[in-house]
């Protein structure tokens, strides 16, 4: 892992097992954006994030001409920006209007049920909903998914596009909360769909351990050793 350099790269704020992050990272590596890293401690924000974006959440991406995206799905759309490799084949599928309502429906409804899924602790007053939250969760959104991957292997259709990429960290965090049971579910396609990413280079390069707190030059794609999930 490279030290920065004086060249002016983009600074990505991150976090590595967030969801957000995660598709935001995977863009970059995808697109072919060289990019430096911090890895944030969510309970000791650094001063530089907090002044760029007072919401305080990671992802937040630093350009070198002073601009500031605080949204993944902004990110996402930064790398895959005309002028990246293969940025249009990546850009122009998750823009169509069966895309942006999954997406919509992934960042709203589908996150809502998989936080009171998987942290149920969080939210003790609706600890009986857990159950019904994860019925809702496979009923709603799961199932309709893997119908849809059933006739076409990818969102993108017939290769991948930003959805799949914005789509996976969160459909990983629910399949890892109960293993055996998402396993036994009625969702082939999607399980395959699942497996792919989770067994793809570019989760394994995003997913690559950085030292806290300093910023660093991100291995890019193909620089990253298959072991860097371990
Ligand atoms: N809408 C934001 C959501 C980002 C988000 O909620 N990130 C979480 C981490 S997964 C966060 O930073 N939470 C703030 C905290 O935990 O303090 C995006 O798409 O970037």
């Amino acid at each position: 892992m490279q030290n920065p350099t004086s060249n002016p790269l983009p600074l990505l704020f991150s976090y590595r097992r967030c969801p957000y992050a995660m598709r935001a990272r995977m863009a970059l590596l995808q697109a072919r954006r060289p990019f430096q890293a911090i890895e944030v401690s969510l309970r000791d924000k650094p001063a530089e994030l907090l002044a760029l974006s007072p919401k305080g959440t990671v992802p937040v991406l630093r350009l070198p001409g002073g601009g500031v995206l605080d949204q993944s799905w902004d990110i996402m759309a930064w790398a895959f920006a005309s002028d990246s490799e293969g940025g249009d084949s990546w850009w122009m599928p998750a823009q169509s209007e069966r895309n942006r309502a999954l997406l919509q429906d992934n960042d709203g409804r589908f996150k809502h049920q998989l936080d009171r899924y998987k942290y149920p602790e969080r939210f003790p007053n609706e600890a009986p909903a857990r159950d019904r939250m994860r019925t809702e969760a496979l009923e709603s959104f799961l199932v309709p998914l893997s119908q849809r991957l059933q006739v076409e292997p990818y969102l993108g259709g017939a290769t991948a596009c930003a959805t799949d990429l914005a789509l996976f960290p969160f459909v990983r965090q629910f399949a890892a909360v109960e293993p055996a049971w998402f396993a036994v579910q009625p969702l082939e396609a999607l399980q395959a769909w699942l497996d792919g990413w989770l067994s793809s280079g570019l989760f394994a390069a995003c997913m690559v351990k950085l030292p806290a707190q300093n910023p660093v030059i991100f291995p890019a794609l193909q620089d990253t050793p298959s072991s860097a999930t371990a």
